[in-house]
């Protein structure tokens, strides 16, 4: 009887110093308590809108293979900060890579693991691009240069035109992904219902190659009313607006990939309530979210 009254106070002091000892994690920032998944310093208007967010980045050419046809991979060089979430970006029609190779490390430098890829033909259509969107998220976590670098749970897609398509196509197929940010995205029929996933859809005010009223609209009305969505239409923004830096495209696509991808609340202030924004023609979404 005495041996167990002994047990059982040891097993009370072990209690108590690692009680004291969790009371002393949790002193530490409480930001990294609070969320596993943030990196980087609080933001503002200024490190959103930057050309380099706080890490610096390696950039590596990816070889066509493994079901997409290859482009760069854009990663943090800093790991002491745990894993990051994993960004495939894809580019529209005739496009190449290069085109859209800006948004890696613009992202990358924020925090993710970012692949810009070349489509296997410069002709495929958005389902194909779809497939390889999630084929470059599969390659980036299984058998890339960054694979140690990356949470394989946080996943998300974005792409340009037909890459805007494919991004919409591959969040109907697969419904845990994190975030998806089709851009100017162009498809045949357009009921994207069955996303589960947050979406934000950028678009182009002049797009005359995939105009609003007959793409972007129609596919952001389709979405679930409950789903956490917003819509961005660029002021006076062309179908090759993205091509090159936008400061408009890159700063929301930061903060609905920091929200969604991170789980990072500090950036809804970004998001909610939604942005007057002059450099935006029309700005909607449902808020706050969830
Ligand atoms: O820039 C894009 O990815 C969409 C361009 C659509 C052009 C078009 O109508 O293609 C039909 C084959």
């Amino acid at each position: 009887m005495l041996k167990w009254r002994r047990i059982t106070a040891a097993m009370a002091i072990v209690g108590t110093l690692a009680l004291i000892g969790s009371g002393l994690a949790s002193a530490a920032p409480a930001t990294y308590a609070d969320n596993p998944y943030e990196r980087g310093p609080a933001p503002t208007i200024a490190s959103i809108e930057a050309e380099r967010g706080p890490f610096a980045v390696s950039e590596v050419p990816v070889p066509r293979g493994n079901g997409f046809g290859g482009g760069t991979l854009h990663f943090p060089n800093d790991t002491s900060q745990g894993t990051f979430g994993a960004v495939a970006v894809a580019p529209g029609f005739l496009e190449p890579e290069i085109l859209l190779r800006w948004l890696g490390p613009r992202l990358a430098s924020q925090g993710f693991v970012v692949l810009t890829i070349e489509t296997n033909s410069p002709i495929d259509f958005p389902a194909a691009r779809a497939d390889q969107l999630l084929a470059a998220l599969t390659f980036m976590v299984e058998k890339s240069q960054a694979k140690d670098r990356i949470d394989g749970s946080r996943l998300a897609v974005m792409g340009i035109s037909m890459g805007g398509g494919g991004t919409l196509e591959a969040a109907t197929r697969k419904h845990d992904l994190e975030a998806a940010i089709p851009i100017v995205p162009w498809n045949l029929g357009g009921d994207y219902s069955g996303i589960r996933t947050p979406t934000l859809i950028i678009a182009g005010e002049g797009d005359i190659i995939a105009p609003t009223p007959l793409h972007a609209r129609p596919f952001y009305d389709s979405l679930s009313p409950g789903l956490n969505k917003a819509y961005a239409e660029v002021a006076g923004g062309g179908h090759f607006a993205p091509a090159l830096p936008n400061v408009t495209v890159a700063k929301y696509s930061i903060s609905w990939l920091k929200r969604f991808v991170d789980n990072d609340t500090r950036y809804e202030q970004f998001l909610c309530p939604i942005p007057k924004d002059p450099k935006t023609s029309v700005f909607e979404g449902n808020c706050p979210h969830t």
